[in-house]
């Protein structure tokens, strides 16, 4: 049980907790066709078809740290943050994903890197965050075997070149969330609808994440540690009745245990494997994947939490003929009185932060874990403004009613380590561009100024307390 509470604060943090925010490559570097990076999905998807981007803003146009990190590293040590997580962009490294190493990648990172270590701040570094190189792409992306190796290549190359900089090292961001966009829902790139694919893309970046596991046991990184991130969504039936429990039970399975698993525990839990097989949907597997998965096992786990996933059993017996879908075993639904967060149409549900780490207390060895992502995107928010600072008192009041209930889970044993707001300043998003802004930090789009908002000054005060 950690001692939480040994100055005047209400909700006091340990005095090692990690502060902070994270960020992504293509959502914040820009120079996305300079510096030698070759293309990925996502400059590729805008050239093609940029009507499906708010505002019709791409990659291109981010908040630009590829010039202005020693400005943003700055802001973040003036505002007490010691750590942040960021991505290397891999079609940045490896303009072809493979082969041919880009020297002003390694120079750019390596300069970041040292930036923030000057600053006291511990770089969190994540390998993939959504952003698969085209060349990658076209030979099929992770329905391919060969970028599996491609990508542990990659991984390798980035341990040995920053091993000395880097201790905390991550596989991937959110790996379900280019398996249901790009496989499932037509929101990613290369806009599959296929259900069996889908689960061929989720097996397969599951084993590339093994693999890179398993380069980085080899790797000499003094006191390094690897995971990955996941965004948990517990999922909650809508009554106790058998068909509502099991239709939740298939959500989780499908959405969390298919990660969290094979993650913490090397392999994929029975319960799915069978449900996968009596569906026709189990992957294509070959020899010596289940001792690869056994490689994979994480140090640590990042949690990025949103939102819950509200699950009861259909309703409706499926028009025949439709393609199955993981909605053709559940139907959503809306929980009357729900809080919700109505720019980002998401439900704002705090507890369900402390409901994830109890469970991974209980049922995954209460492994090391962290918040590495936790946000609220809000619209238009210059109507906020007064006297040139964003007034999100409503950012402060979320971000509170969070922490509160991840220190409730400390006291209670679980092993969080910190928190990371999603995210340091406005950012790119994937197809909806600035049009939600989840920043400490306000950026003008046209003159590309920073200024923390309220909550940034708010936040400095926490972590100087460590608690409020
Ligand atoms: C997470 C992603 C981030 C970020 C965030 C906010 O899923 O890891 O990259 O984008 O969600 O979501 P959005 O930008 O779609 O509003």
């Amino acid at each position: 049980m950690v001692e939480t509470n040994t100055t005047n604060n209400d909700y006091h943090f340990p005095d090692d907790f990690w502060w902070g925010s994270a960020a992504s490559a293509t959502q914040i570097e820009g120079a996305a066709s300079t510096g030698g990076k070759g293309m990925n999905i996502w400059d590729y998807w805008f050239q093609e078809e940029p009507n499906r981007f708010y505002d019709q803003i791409g990659p291109e146009q981010t908040s630009d740290f590829y010039h202005r990190y020693p400005e943003d590293i700055q802001l973040m040590k003036q505002l007490n943050h010691n750590s942040f997580r960021l991505s290397l962009s891999w079609s940045r490294i490896f303009p072809e994903g493979t082969g041919e190493i880009n020297e002003e990648a390694i120079v750019f990172y390596h300069h970041v890197l040292d930036e923030l270590l000057e600053a006291g701040i511990e770089p969190f570094v994540n390998l993939y965050h959504f952003d698969m190189p085209m060349a990658m792409q076209k030979i099929g992306g992770w329905e391919n075997r060969e970028v599996i190796d491609a990508f542990a290549a990659y991984a390798e190359r980035c341990f040995a070149i920053f091993g000395d900089k880097v201790k905390k090292w991550f596989t991937f961001n959110e790996p379900i969330v280019p398996v249901e966009a790009g496989y499932l829902y037509n929101a990613h790139y290369p806009n599959v609808v296929d259900f069996t694919r889908a689960t061929q893309v989720a097996y397969n970046t599951m084993l590339a994440h093994a693999k890179a596991v398993q380069v980085f046991r080899h790797a000499d990184i003094p006191q390094g540690n690897i995971g990955i991130i996941l965004n948990v969504t517990p999922s909650y039936p809508r009554s106790n009745r058998p068909q509502d429990l099991e239709s939740a039970r298939i959500a989780d399975l499908l959405f969390n245990r298919s990660f969290l698993d094979p993650a913490v525990k090397g392999k994929y839990p029975q319960e799915l494997i069978t449900w996968l097989k009596e569906q026709g949907l189990f992957p294509k597997t070959e020899p010596g994947d289940s001792s690869l998965l056994r490689e994979g096992v994480i140090d640590f786990l990042g949690i990025n939490y949103y939102q819950p996933r509200r699950v009861k059993a259909k309703e409706h017996i499926p028009v025949p003929d439709s393609p199955m879908m993981p909605e053709s075993f559940f139907d959503y639904y809306e929980m009357p009185g729900r809080k919700m967060n109505p720019y980002r149409g998401w439900e704002i549900y705090e507890k369900g932060v402390y409901d994830i780490l109890i469970d991974l207390r209980d049922n995954y060895g209460n492994i090391e874990c962290f918040i590495s992502e936790n946000g609220m995107g809000v619209q238009n928010e210059e109507r906020f403004m007064e006297e040139n600072v964003i007034q999100d008192t409503y950012r402060i009041a979320f971000i509170k009613d969070h922490l509160k209930w991840i220190h409730r889970a400390l006291e209670e044993g679980a092993n969080v380590k910190g928190y990371h707001l999603w995210t340091l300043m406005d950012n790119w998003s994937w197809l909806n561009a600035y049009k939600n802004r989840y920043g400490f930090i306000s950026v003008d789009l046209k003159t590309m100024t920073r200024t923390p908002k309220k909550s940034a000054w708010w936040f400095k005060e926490v972590i100087r307390n460590n608690g409020f």
